[in-house]
């Protein structure tokens, strides 16, 4: 069979960029630990003010485990609670959250904190956000018509 020049660059480059994004997939997955909500940590979704840590949702500061800080966020149309984060800069902080009624997003802009919040689930991601200033949480899955006013504010803060 005969392949002209340019196909095979493009058969060289498509196959490439497939095994670029495997190998990112990959990394990510395993390396990072990113993963999506997993099925095994589940929760009522219509008791969720009754059910740890989601009764008290804040920042907390925890020992023993390890990250220093969890952040526990509770989604339902069309907010967040608590309306604000604020964290130590360069504190591990685990952020777990989950929502009340529909699928919401929780997208930190110019963080790689992006985690879907699907009722039922529980969301965890964690992280260390090395910056001091104000990230806007945004809910980046729509999710009725309130969604584009659904967000609030991660700040990250020097305790010196
Ligand atoms: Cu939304």
């Amino acid at each position: 069979m005969h392949l002209h020049k340019y196909e095979k660059y493009w058969l060289v480059f498509g196959v490439g960029s497939l095994i670029v994004f495997l190998l990112i997939t990959g990394i990510m997955a395993f390396h990072n630990g990113s993963h999506p909500p997993s099925a095994k940590n589940t929760i009522n979704h219509e008791k969720v003010d009754e059910i740890a840590p989601f009764n008290n949702p804040g920042v907390h500061k925890v020992e023993g485990k390890d990250w220093d800080y969890e952040a526990v966020v509770v989604a339902s149309a069309f907010y967040y609670d608590p309306p604000v984060l604020e964290v130590p800069v360069g504190a591990k902080v685990k952020f777990i959250a989950t929502s009340k009624d529909v699928v919401h997003g929780f997208g930190v802009a110019g963080t790689n904190i992006n985690m879907m919040l699907e009722p039922g689930y529980v969301s965890e991601y964690v992280t260390t956000v090395n910056k001091v200033g104000e990230y806007l949480i945004v809910c980046n899955e729509y999710c009725g018509a309130g969604h584009a006013q659904m967000h609030s504010m991660l700040k990250v803060v020097d305790p010196k």
